[in-house]
């Protein structure tokens, strides 16, 4: 019999001074290309922490997918930075893109202080490094936007009990954003980012 995976990508659209977000990119990239065995959709969520979780919880009920993989950009990171961990707190440096500000609050009310990546993080970041993918663990993925939808899938898998393999995954910024901006910064290309993230779904 043949079986199918139901895998969710999502990116996030641009936010605060950077001109695009690579993770944008590698969803539309990703969603045109040919994925034998998957059923794979993919969103690219807003900076918005009211509509961003509400958005993902949909797409999570509606699709009930086996493999949730989200991406965002965090940039100076110096290579994919794979998250082991979610944690239960927004805190926000500066305002999302609808002007939110967040401070010391729990992304759910009442959950668990964190919740641990379902993916199996060291195995992937290992065979991508082997495949010349500059990958490492990263055990924070902050207390912003990627953070809470990370928490947000974690927390509706273990809820759901859907057994759901559920991963975040930090990019550094494109070289285009950084060629033609005032600050540098370590950068992927997009090809190679795109790579690894195909990589990551197949071995999920
Ligand atoms: N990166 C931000 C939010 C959106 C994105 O791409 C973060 O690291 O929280």
């Amino acid at each position: 019999m043949e079986t199918t995976t139901r895998a969710l990508v999502t990116g996030f659209e641009p936010f605060g001074d950077e001109t695009l977000n690579p993770t944008a990119q590698i969803v539309s990239q990703i969603a045109a290309c040919d994925w034998p065995g998957f059923d794979l959709q993919t969103a690219v969520l807003p900076v918005d922490t009211y509509v961003a979780p509400t958005r993902l919880r949909d797409l999570l009920a509606r699709y009930e997918p086996h493999i949730v993989l989200l991406l965002g950009l965090a940039r100076g990171r110096v290579a994919l930075s794979l998250e082991r961990v979610a944690i239960n707190l927004l805190n926000f440096a500066g305002p999302d893109n609808a002007g939110n500000r967040i401070q010391d609050q729990p992304v759910i009310p009442g959950g668990p202080a964190a919740y641990f990546a379902t993916l199996p993080v060291r195995e992937i970041v290992e065979r991508l490094r082997k495949e010349g993918i500059p990958t490492e663990v990263s055990y924070s993925a902050g207390t912003f936007l990627c953070n809470q939808v990370f928490y947000t899938a974690l927390h509706w898998a273990d809820q759901s009990r859907l057994d759901a393999r559920v991963g975040f995954l930090h990019t550094p910024a494109a070289p285009a954003q950084v060629a033609l901006g005032d600050r540098l910064a370590p950068s992927m290309a997009l090809e190679m980012m795109l790579n690894g993230v195909r990589r990551i779904l197949e071995m999920a």
